[in-house]
């Protein structure tokens, strides 16, 4: 047999390094409920109500009663004949105060605020933190949400209306029916991962408290601008196919909460790598049997099976004989004892053929049972010759050995041609020594009968 030892390439997926750049956002979107209790009087049940001015039927302290209601069953809010002015809530303690929101009942909606600053007091000064114009389309019965990015603490808030919708002639030319206050919550900080693999890249992220699903954004320059990829994405992962190998990408996710981002994570950023070539052997061994012939190979990591190959001439082509084939060896019985087959071995990595082996070769042989030696006695060996003429000797066990030993000898590719059996005391004649010289070429077989 022969054992022919070569290289081939065997494809492995080297998944490329990913790393993160952690970048902490403040999340806004989701918020406390309203921070000022349902106030009775100015100062009732606690903190202190102010404003610019205000109608003695409409003090300010009823913008913070719980009661939207202001038309012909009752004014439940703050009202001042004055066209522009502020209305003001202090807290016993600070607040961050992220969101406030406004209600409207179903009239003179021309008294409603329409431009004003939303401030806080920090001691000597007023700060603006939110600032709104243009606020015309207030409908009967709804509510306006207002969110701004605030990391202060403020013990007072106000509104300070700037411009109302037009009243100029009215009891009451600035209306504020009911004001809420909300305080930001922060989101749980989002850590994403981004790995880069074949033609694709890999995110996975934490879960996000009040999330009910994420948007993910991808830019090809670290910071952004990103652009929307995925959305409505439920899970905590995702994979990018759209990417081309080789190129850096960069992703953000968000947290949404019914329509609003409440969250954003970290920048994380992979680039994704095509397959690459690593030599590695796969050493075939052919050994021949009885009507069979035996195949080994080492293993080869990350190889799924392998597939058998055979064929009757060596380099090939071969025939593919086995698929499939898990473990490290093979036994291949539909052979022919005395005729030489060559093999070779595949790896197989999902259903593809990714390397191949050496060709090893073997001839599979029959056995020969030996006859025990026999060292006494005597026997009759008789030899078929290729003519048909059958010669008989009567011979001892010594003799016969010494025969069939010369016979194998020649079988396998030593010894003399011819071999002289002495032929003793038959045929007597006046002879002091006969021998029949057999010619191993012209023997067609022989038997050895013994008989003492
Ligand atoms: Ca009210």
């Amino acid at each position: 047999m022969r054992k022919i030892a070569k290289l081939f390439s065997f494809m492995v997926i080297l998944a490329s390094l990913s790393f993160l750049m952690v970048t902490q956002v403040f999340a806004t979107g989701l918020f406390s409920e309203n921070q000022i209790p349902k106030m009775t009087s100015k100062t009732l049940p606690s903190g202190i109500v102010s404003a610019s001015s205000e109608n003695a039927i409409t003090p300010a302290w009823l913008a913070f009663d719980g009661n939207s209601t202001y038309d012909g069953d009752g004014y439940g809010g703050w009202g001042t004949p004055q066209k522009t002015g502020w209305l003001a809530y202090e807290f016993p303690n600070p607040k961050v105060i992220n969101k406030y929101v406004m209600s409207h009942s179903n009239q003179w909606r021309e008294t409603l605020p329409k431009s004003w600053t939303f401030e806080g007091w920090n001691g000597t000064a007023w700060n603006v933190l939110d600032s709104r114009s243009n606020i015309t389309d207030w409908v009967s019965y709804t509510v306006k949400e207002f969110t701004f990015n605030n990391t202060n603490s403020y013990s007072k808030y106000r509104i300070n209306v700037t411009e109302n919708n037009g009243s100029v002639a009215n009891t009451n030319n600035l209306i504020i029916v009911e004001l809420q206050m909300m305080e930001g919550t922060q989101s749980t900080p989002i850590t994403l991962t981004a790995t880069g693999g074949d033609a694709k890249v890999d995110l996975s992220w934490n879960v996000v408290a009040g999330a009910t699903n994420y948007t993910v954004k991808r830019s090809e320059v670290s910071g952004g601008p990103y652009t929307t990829i995925a959305t409505a994405i439920n899970g905590t992962s995702y994979t990018d196919t759209t990417v081309t190998n080789g190129k850096q990408y960069y992703y953000v996710i968000t947290a949404v909460n019914t329509g609003n981002e409440i969250g954003i994570s970290n920048d994380a950023t992979a680039t994704p790598h095509g397959t690459v070539t690593l030599p590695i052997t796969l050493t075939l061994t052919a050994t021949g049997g009885d009507a069979k012939v035996d195949l080994s190979w080492n293993v080869i990591a990350g190889t799924t099976n392998y597939n058998v190959k055979r064929s009757e001439v060596s380099g090939g082509p071969y025939t593919t004989i086995a698929t499939g084939v898990n473990g490290t060896s093979y036994t291949d019985t539909t052979v022919t004892n005395g005729k030489q087959y060559y093999y070779v071995v595949t790896t197989v990595n999902t259903g593809n053929e990714t390397g191949i082996s050496n060709e090893a070769s073997a001839t599979p042989q029959g056995t020969v049972t030996q006859p025990p030696a026999e060292t006494s006695g005597r026997a009759i060996l008789t030899i078929i010759m290729d003519t048909g003429l059958e010669k008989e000797f009567d011979l001892s066990m010594t003799e016969v050995n010494s025969f069939i030993a010369w016979y194998e000898a020649k079988a396998a590719g030593t010894g003399t041609a011819i071999y002289a059996i002495d032929k003793h005391n038959n045929n007597k004649g006046p002879f002091t020594s006969r021998k029949d010289y057999v010619v191993y070429g012209k023997i067609l077989s022989f038997e050895v009968n013994q008989y003492e």
